[in-house]
């Protein structure tokens, strides 16, 4: 594996200079400041090129910009309303011109309203440290008691609306704007911000969209940009659904195997592709990551490594943000298999043998406690998870070990 790293513009907290020291290989970044459904342009592509190749004093960084996360598809594109049509041509726009700067692979997402979501950003865990969390009962709350949504409590189980009502009336007016800012003001790299009233406008607008209609959605998207895609050299790799399941009473189209297996078959093509994050996917019990690594190898363009302890084994749950080799993956079975897909590859003659992956997320430890960071991106965190991915990798990857 290519060993890459998140990086967010110059509004990242983490600099160059750190990636250089942390040992990354190369950079996964996007035009963040650029609104959804606006094409990127060569301009600012090559200015951030220029930003990700130089260290603060200006020498050399070594590193080039590899991965785009995210390329957002606009609500509009996945409603099909509005300027979907102009945003879905905006897209191939866009790819032009990052092919044209040599970029090959592009990471999104397809789901509705909501992008990744927690709600805790900084979770005590019982060595000092803090980590993300989800927990379905403070959902639950937001939901119910300030967003309000009608028909919300239906959605979930008796002891969960029994909690969350507890919950709701143990939080004091700052307590629910943070619940509420955590939910839905975006994290870093969310494809939008929102105000509850965006939310529940966008709601309004999607109504009862099912499953099957939001797919067909998707399918129209891609039936246009993956031709595109391909033509230019390109791989797409869509990022699972985080949480892994429906949430605000609409549907979630990418969140286990069988998900992708419809999707990545329904335009066939090396350039529609899965990104791998054994992270969002691990938080569902039902989802075997060194399987669905056997299963979508050839596919797999990108990959996140990150860990969740699960509190139950139930399919809607909480979790939290372990430690990238602790939780509930085995994440040396699952390099394991990633391992011997590109050794295939490589026997096979691919020229993108080698698959880059980021140590996702990472708890706040250390120095990360005292100097501020992105929610989920602490530099001292991932930087420890990356050193211990690359430990496992080094064994794995050695020519006379971790044959499976
Ligand atoms: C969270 C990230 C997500 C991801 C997007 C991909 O840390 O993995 O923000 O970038 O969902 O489109």
């Amino acid at each position: 594996m290519k060993q890459t790293w998140r990086w967010f513009g110059p509004a990242d907290l983490a600099s160059i200079d750190d990636v250089v020291q942390a040992g990354a290989e190369g950079i996964v970044t996007a035009l963040h400041h650029v609104p959804n459904g606006v094409v990127w342009t060569p301009e600012e592509i090559a200015k951030r090129q220029e930003l990700v190749r130089h260290r603060k004093d200006g020498s050399p960084s070594g590193l080039e910009w590899d991965v785009i996360e995210s390329l957002p598809v606009s609500e509009d594109i996945k409603k099909q309303k509005g300027a979907w049509r102009e945003h879905v041509a905006n897209y191939k726009m866009s790819l032009h011109n990052v092919a044209a700067a040599g970029i090959e692979v592009i990471c999104y997402n397809f789901m509705p309203v909501l992008d990744w979501t927690r709600t805790a950003l900084r979770w005590q865990l019982p060595n000092g440290g803090s980590c993300m969390r989800f927990d379905i009962n403070d959902f639950a709350a937001f939901d119910i008691h300030i967003l309000e949504r009608p028909g919300a409590e239906g959605d979930y189980t008796n002891a969960i609306t029994d909690e969350a009502a507890r919950r709701f009336s143990a939080l004091d007016e700052a307590g629910k704007k943070q619940l509420a800012r955590n939910v839905t003001m975006g994290l870093p790299g969310s494809t939008e911000s929102m105000t509850l009233d965006d939310v529940r406008s966008h709601l309004g607008e999607y109504g009862q969209i099912s499953a099957d209609q939001l797919r067909q959605h998707f399918v129209d998207f891609l039936s246009e940009v993956v031709p595109v895609a391909e033509d230019l050299g390109l791989r797409l790799c869509c990022h699972p659904d985080d949480p892994p399941f429906a949430l605000l009473g609409l549907p979630r189209i990418m969140s286990t195997a069988a998900d992708y297996s419809r999707i990545l078959d329904a335009v066939d093509s090396p350039a529609n592709g899965m990104t791998l994050c054994s992270g969002s996917l691990g938080a569902r019990p039902d989802n075997d990551l060194p399987a669905i690594m056997d299963q979508f190898g050839p596919k797999v363009h990108f990959i996140h490594l990150r860990n969740v302890k699960r509190d139950t084994a139930d399919l809607v749950g909480s979790f939290f943000e372990a430690e990238h080799l602790g939780g509930d993956t085995d994440m040396v079975a699952l390099i394991a298999a990633i391992t011997s897909e590109e050794r295939r590859r490589k026997a096979e003659g691919r020229a993108d043998w080698q698959i880059p992956m980021r140590p996702d997320h990472g708890q706040d430890i250390l120095d990360d406690l005292n100097r501020r960071s992105q929610p989920g991106y602490p530099t001292i965190g991932r930087l420890k998870g990356l050193a211990e991915l690359r430990g496992v990798m080094t064994a794995l990857e050695h020519s006379q070990f971790g044959l499976r």
